[in-house]
């Protein structure tokens, strides 16, 4: 169809479908030139957790002593030296503890002027633990650690402290 003055309908319908077309290509540029060249979002601070600060362990203890400290004078050992020396006029008096926790026999063998040996049950179970022998030289003690009558550890006393053989 021509109208008078007017350009055919295809060729208008043509020539704005390239306009458009044209202008959405035009658009789609900006948009991807604005994409391009958009401000960066500004930075949030992020906040930084708070951590406390570990807290350091205690050294550890120092080690403890190796052996135990030889054991000192205790009141059996009172006991016992109160014997030194002393003739007993006889060859043995059993229980000289008598009321004390533990129970102490001493002797005075055949041809000794003094108590030469002692024994010690330190818990009256009636199995002795410790054997008690006065030298002229020295004291010795033997101990039944596990208080079987098997006398396993050996102490010399020195003036002081019973020493370990
Ligand atoms: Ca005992």
């Amino acid at each position: 169809m021509r109208l008078a003055g007017q350009m055919r309908l295809t060729t208008f319908l043509g020539v704005a479908g390239t306009g458009l077309l044209v202008a959405a290509i035009a658009g789609f540029g900006a948009l991807g030139w604005w994409w391009v060249h958009r401000p960066a979002p500004a930075e949030i601070p992020v906040p930084v957790p708070v951590v406390a600060a570990p807290v350091a362990a205690p050294p550890p203890p120092p080690p403890g002593p190796v052996t135990p400290p030889p054991p000192s004078r205790r009141e059996v050992d009172d006991v016992l030296f109160s014997y030194l020396g002393k003739n007993l006029g006889t060859d043995k008096l059993k229980d000289v503890t008598k009321g004390k926790p533990f129970k102490i026999n001493v002797y005075q063998d055949s041809g000794k002027p003094a108590v030469n040996r002692a024994k010690v049950d330190l818990d009256r179970d009636d199995r002795w633990d410790e054997k008690i022998t006065f030298d002229a030289e020295r004291i010795t003690r033997q101990v039944a650690s596990a208080d079987d009558e098997w006398y396993d550890l050996t102490y010399h006393w020195d003036g002081a402290i019973w020493v370990r053989e």
